[in-house]
């Protein structure tokens, strides 16, 4: 890479390689600077000092998994070279017997994910609280995150219309804690007895298995008009926070209240919220869908390239608290019921610690794939309420780490072991990878000193509160404070902007009309006409059905501005600026553009007619094309900058790309054209300076809404990164009037 131009993230292996194929042995190569692999203790969580790169393979030949050196690798040994090969042959049953195995079980839900590591710190504002030692002020915990779809497979797209996983490993020196959350603050079911009912679902038909990782088929519609309870959740995933823009820019939810208990055994109740520094951003659906084929891991690199750039992800940890009271109510809301939520106005949320996201990991499958989450991970000072999906969630995470990893002893995989020493009493197993010593794992007993001992109360043991339970019958139910379906998806609804409506109605119009059957559609209709009878119209004309009488009259809510994704302002850490430039383009004032555009945190990202020594004759030797008019796509940029004229590259010829459209004015490269009219529609900010002014003119978008233009690159730049904070150009989103007065 050119020393002027700054490096952009997204290079393979951390040195370049040659044309020619190596031929002097050498050592494996060390990880990027940005990657990094679990903390180094043993299986007993206790540090070993072993550097980083002992945990990786050494030396500079091949050698069998004994470490027998290896001759040859791509010949398998036979009776002759054209004859068939013998069972002798160990390295040929080594190799294959152990690719054949090379898969897990993937997670039954949240099967698509990808994480990081990071460092958490407490600002001790929740010490008063919680005697947890995590919150303490300034103490500093690593941690682990993976992020994740719920609906697909493995390989799924990353921005299916979804709900997202947000799950943090915090290994503190009192245990390791998980806070196993979603991006939306509310479930589908009340009782986690449902939940394989509604993953059924939710997932592929189980006759021919589609549609893969999506929501827009009967059977989900079928069990959310159901099951009304569902309802809520359902509205967040049709609403713009179903398909984030980015990991970085959602927030997090712990969902369930939980209790913390202080260090003088006073409770409270509390919801974590994990609020991200650059503000709640989604995509559209158009950017969704194109998405999903252009470049399905799109959050995944997103994720990776932003670390490995140093535009380390935030969060802050903040938690709405309430009085620990018999009735664990609030304003009538049933804390305890994972349907609600309490709106930020009525109880705001206050910052208790700091979350950087700042190492990629070394290895996928060591460390984001073998990851295993378990809210029961609890530490002193955190604890469970009674919720009734928080409950059945406490069997459901350990007990499936047992097919999914293989055994009990998951927790000793290198990036679950604690970083507190352990001194349990679990033996043996299914891949038992510590030596225990000793002869009585039994207490009490004399033959090991006694040990291990019970924790005194002094010494910091984690005690379950001793919480009343009020007297009660056993049966199979749930409180009556639990029957309200509807309008709380109402509040969420009525607290969005027009524009952010409007995306909700399309939303439920395109899901409901992917459905086969018009008895579910009649259905979801009556449960939206008990939330909102204009939603309830709307997606109704949508479908060319008539609106059903509701079951109940929609409820009397007041919105929560907290709730709308619209209207603030965000920093631009990490975004990505496109910059189009053609055969005639100032490679100077370019690099100042690019400068400019890098010294405000983003990433430039040059995209010129083509590549390779052409783009060198253009650029000169101090900047480099990261894309291509063939390989660049809207829906990487969050705003574009056109640096000069486009006209038609040599490769543009209709027909040989299936990009180039076929009304594309003269003297414009098609490519460029469609791009342009992609970041219109999605109503990204767009600029130009000198002769991409004319470009601007020619597609007709020159005197458009967050159309920036520069007497020079300078100018240009300063103003288009005026308009990104917003995140949209939102007056460019047409809206219909319908919501104007919901
Ligand atoms: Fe999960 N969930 N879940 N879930 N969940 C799993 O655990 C389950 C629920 C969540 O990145 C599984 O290791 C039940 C709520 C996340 O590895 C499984 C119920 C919330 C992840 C499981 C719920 C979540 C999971 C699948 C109903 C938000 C991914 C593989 C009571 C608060 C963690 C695994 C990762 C994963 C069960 C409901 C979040 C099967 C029974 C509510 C983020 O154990």
């Amino acid at each position: 890479m050119p020393d002027k131009q700054p490096r952009i993230p997204g290079s393979p292996g951390s040195a370049t390689p040659p044309v020619a194929e190596p031929t002097t042995p050498a050592g494996p190569l060390p990880p990027s600077p940005d990657q990094s692999g679990p903390a180094t203790v043993s299986p007993t969580g206790q540090e070993t000092g072993t550097p980083q790169d002992k945990m990786a393979q050494g030396g500079k030949f091949l050698t069998t998994a004994h470490g027998a050196r290896l001759k040859d690798s791509d010949h398998s040994l036979k009776a002759g070279n054209r004859g068939p090969i013998l069972l002798q042959d160990h390295h040929f049953r080594e190799k294959i017997s152990h690719f054949d195995h090379e898969r897990i079980p993937e997670r039954v839900v949240h099967a698509r994910g990808s994480g990081a590591h990071g460092v958490f710190r407490g600002y001790g504002t929740a010490s008063k609280i919680s005697r947890a030692g995590v919150f303490a002020q300034d103490k500093e915990t690593e941690v682990f995150v993976r992020f994740s779809t719920v609906v697909g497979s493995r390989g799924s797209s990353d921005l299916a219309r979804d709900t997202r996983g947000f799950a943090t490993k915090f290994y503190t020196d009192e245990g390791t804690w998980d806070l196993v959350g979603n991006n939306i603050p509310v479930f589908f079911i009340q009782d986690a007895l449902k939940f394989p009912d509604v993953v059924h679902a939710v997932k592929p038909h189980p006759d021919r298995e589609i549609p893969q990782a999506q929501s827009a088929h009967d059977t989900f519609w079928d069990f959310v008009s159901l099951h009304t309870e569902a309802q809520h959740h359902t509205m967040w995933n049709m609403a713009d926070r179903g398909i984030p823009r980015s990991y970085r820019m959602m927030e997090g939810f712990g969902i369930h209240t939980f209790r913390l208990i202080a260090q003088d055994g006073s409770t409270v109740l509390v919801k974590f919220h994990w609020k991200p520094k650059l503000g709640v951003h989604s995509v559209t659906w158009e950017e969704a869908q194109i998405i999903s084929g252009a470049d399905p891991d799109f959050h995944r690199r997103d994720l990776a390239d932003a670390i490995e750039a140093g535009a380390f992800p935030e969060w802050e940890l903040g938690v709405q608290v309430f009085e620990d009271t018999e009735d664990q109510m609030f304003a009538g809301i049933d804390l305890l019921d994972p349907t609600k939520i309490v709106p930020e106005e009525l109880v705001p949320v206050e910052p208790i610690g700091k979350m950087t996201l700042n190492r990629n990991t070394t290895n996928f499958f060591a460390e984001t794939e073998q990851v295993a989450f378990n809210p029961n991970n609890l530490v002193p000072g955190i604890d469970v309420t009674n919720d009734p999906l928080l409950q059945g969630r406490l069997f459901s995470y350990l007990d499936t780490q047992i097919t999914r990893l293989g055994g009990p002893n998951w927790n000793q995989l290198p990036i679950n072991r604690p970083h507190a020493a352990v001194n349990d009493m679990l033996r043996d197993g299914m891949h038992q990878t510590a030596v225990h010593a000793g002869v009585a794992p039994y207490r009490p007993n004399s033959l090991d000193g006694g040990n291990p001992f019970e924790t005194p109360d002094g010494d910091r043991p984690f005690i379950d509160h001793p919480a009343p339970v009020p007297a009660s019958v056993k049966e199979r139910a749930l409180p009556a404070s639990f029957e309200d379906h509807f309008s709380q998806a109402r509040l969420f609804f009525q607290s969005l902007s027009e524009v952010e409506k409007e995306h909700v109605a399309q939303a439920y119009t395109f899901e409901l009309g992917k459905c086969y059957e018009q008895a579910i559609r009649e259905r979801q209709l009556k449960a939206l006409a008990a939330i909102d009878p204009t939603l309830a119209q709307v997606v109704a004309d949508g479908l060319g059905l008539p609106v059903p009488k509701p079951a109940e009259s929609p409820a009397d809510v007041v919105p929560s501005p907290a709730l709308s994704q619209v209207g603030r302002e965000w920093p631009l850490d990490g975004r990505q600026v496109g910059i189009v430039v053609g055969p005639d383009v100032d490679a100077g004032e370019l690099s100042g553009t690019v400068t400019s555009v890098h010294q405000a945190g983003l990433v430039p990202l040059i995209i010129a007619p083509s590549g390779g020594e052409a783009a060198t004759r253009l650029l000169g030797k101090d900047l480099v094309a990261q894309r291509t008019y063939l390989t660049a796509r809207s829906i990487e940029f969050d705003a574009v900058l056109v640096a000069s004229a486009t006209p038609p590259a040599p490769d543009a010829a209709n027909g040989l790309d299936s990009k180039v459209g076929a009304s594309t004015p003269d003297g414009i490269d098609p490519r460029v054209s469609l791009l342009l009219g992609e970041v219109w529609r999605q109503a990204k900010a767009i600029g130009a300076y000198g002769a991409g002014e004319d470009v601007l003119r020619t597609t007709g978008y020159l005197e458009g809404a967050g159309v920036v233009t520069g007497s020079g690159a300078e100018e240009a730049v300063q103003q288009l990164l005026n308009l990104m904070p917003a995140h949209r150009v939102w007056e460019r989103f047409p809206t219909t009037g319908r919501f104007a007065t919901t």
